[in-house]
């Protein structure tokens, strides 16, 4: 499929293609070339943990906030400023496409995104997809226009786009809200298999282009979550989630820029939860990078992996709140796990706590930049 796929070159001005983020150790590592100091970033830096982001929080909404190119600009660099990590991820969240395509759903404090009606019928996803996916064209401009204003400001750090796969969304239209087990999203795959399917094309498409309009702005890679994904059999999986996904990611997989001579992809991550059983078939969806949770090692995530496949991950964020030593230790463990990778970049196991002490980043940065450059 990516084979007869036709290139499109990002624009001159893009930071990838002047060269400004193309050299930095994010994105030798994510094509999968080991930089002398391991890059790190974490998921969800921007945001809960950070008090400079509670205070600018006070009295709003966080759909709000999302379509407020300012705010939403702002709040992505208060990490990079604050910890010295090595990118910046957009602020933003998965449901923002959803929301600018017409679904009605918002994101309540403490709990998450929550839908005015779940989709569980077939009559359900017919009404759904009769929403067009095109009116994102423009409907997308504040989400673009935010994505530039980071970007103006982050200099050589590189700006991580993002979106949900259309597992992890589905989840939520199914539901109509956060769930454990996404049972009701599980039973409609199985019992209205048409349904699923154009369930999940519509999702692909929506979300698709919210990862697009990102890149296109001035990001320098892509992050697709599937965070649910790690409810899925394996079959369950290749044959009614993987298609969608690879769906969403041809939205970005065509886009590419030179590098002395050379034509390069823009790098895609893939990264799940409880998604163990999944690490291949994860990977052959189309994406470069593997983000791996911190259930398994990355040195097992690697031989599960082929062994040539760069890695993003995997500190468990329960040891965040241990002692140093404790933490230090754990790292460490982990820096030396993904030496055995073809290259490796620190992050999480999934995102920070919200009770995180900020300091604790801001050291775990150094520690990593540390320890990675003296091997
Ligand atoms: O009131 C608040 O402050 C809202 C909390 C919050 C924040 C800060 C939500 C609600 N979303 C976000 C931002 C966000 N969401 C980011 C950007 C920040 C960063 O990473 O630094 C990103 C990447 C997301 C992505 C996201 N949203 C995911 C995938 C990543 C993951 O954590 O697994 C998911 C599953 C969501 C849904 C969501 N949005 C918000 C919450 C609390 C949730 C999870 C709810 C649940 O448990 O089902």
């Amino acid at each position: 499929m990516f084979e007869t796929m036709v290139e499109m070159i990002l624009d001159a001005q893009h930071p990838l293609s002047t060269g400004l983020t193309a050299d930095s150790r994010l994105i030798q590592a994510y094509q999968g070339t080991r930089p002398a100091v391991t890059p790190v970033w974490f998921m969800r830096q921007a945001g809960r943990s950070l008090p400079e982001y509670r205070e600018l929080r006070v009295g709003t909404r966080m759909l709000d906030v999302c379509l407020d190119p300012e705010l939403a600009s702002e709040i992505s660099l208060q990490p990079v400023r604050r910890h010295n990590v090595d990118a910046g991820i957009f602020f933003s969240d998965i449901v923002v496409p959803l929301k600018l395509v017409g679904v009605d759903v918002s994101i309540v404090a403490g709990k998450g995104p929550v839908l005015g009606k779940a989709v569980r019928s077939s009559a359900d996803v017919d009404e759904l997809t009769s929403l067009d996916p095109a009116l994102l064209e423009t409907a997308l401009a504040p989400i673009s226009a935010a994505v530039a204003l980071a970007v103006s400001q982050l200099g050589s750090t590189p700006l991580i786009g993002f979106a949900g796969a259309p597992f992890t969304l589905a989840a939520y239209l199914v539901e109509g809200g956060p769930s454990k087990d996404h049972i009701h999203a599980r039973t409609l795959m199985h019992a209205e298999p048409e349904a699923w399917a154009k369930l999940m094309a519509w999702t692909a498409d929506v979300t698709g282009r919210f990862l697009r309009a990102q890149v296109l702005a001035g990001a320098s890679a892509a992050q697709l979550f599937d965070s649910w994904a790690g409810a899925l059999s394996l079959a369950d999986y290749a044959a009614s989630v993987a298609p969608a996904s690879a769906a969403a990611i041809a939205h970005v997989r065509d886009l590419t820029y030179s590098v002395a001579e050379s034509d390069r992809n823009v790098p895609i991550v893939h990264f799940g939860v409880g998604t163990g059983e999944l690490l291949k078939e994860m990977h052959n969806i189309g994406a470069d990078v593997v983000g791996v949770d911190y259930r398994v090692p990355l040195d097992e995530a690697n031989r599960r992996l082929g062994g040539a496949v760069p890695v993003q991950g995997n500190v468990d964020p329960a040891l965040l709140n241990a002692p140093w030593p404790v933490l230090e230790a754990h790292v460490r463990d982990v820096l030396e796990r993904g030496r055995s990778a073809p290259s490796h970049v620190l992050n999480l196991g999934h995102g920070v706590p919200p009770d995180t002490d900020p300091d604790v980043l801001t050291r775990l940065v150094s520690l990593v930049h540390d320890v990675s450059a003296a091997e």
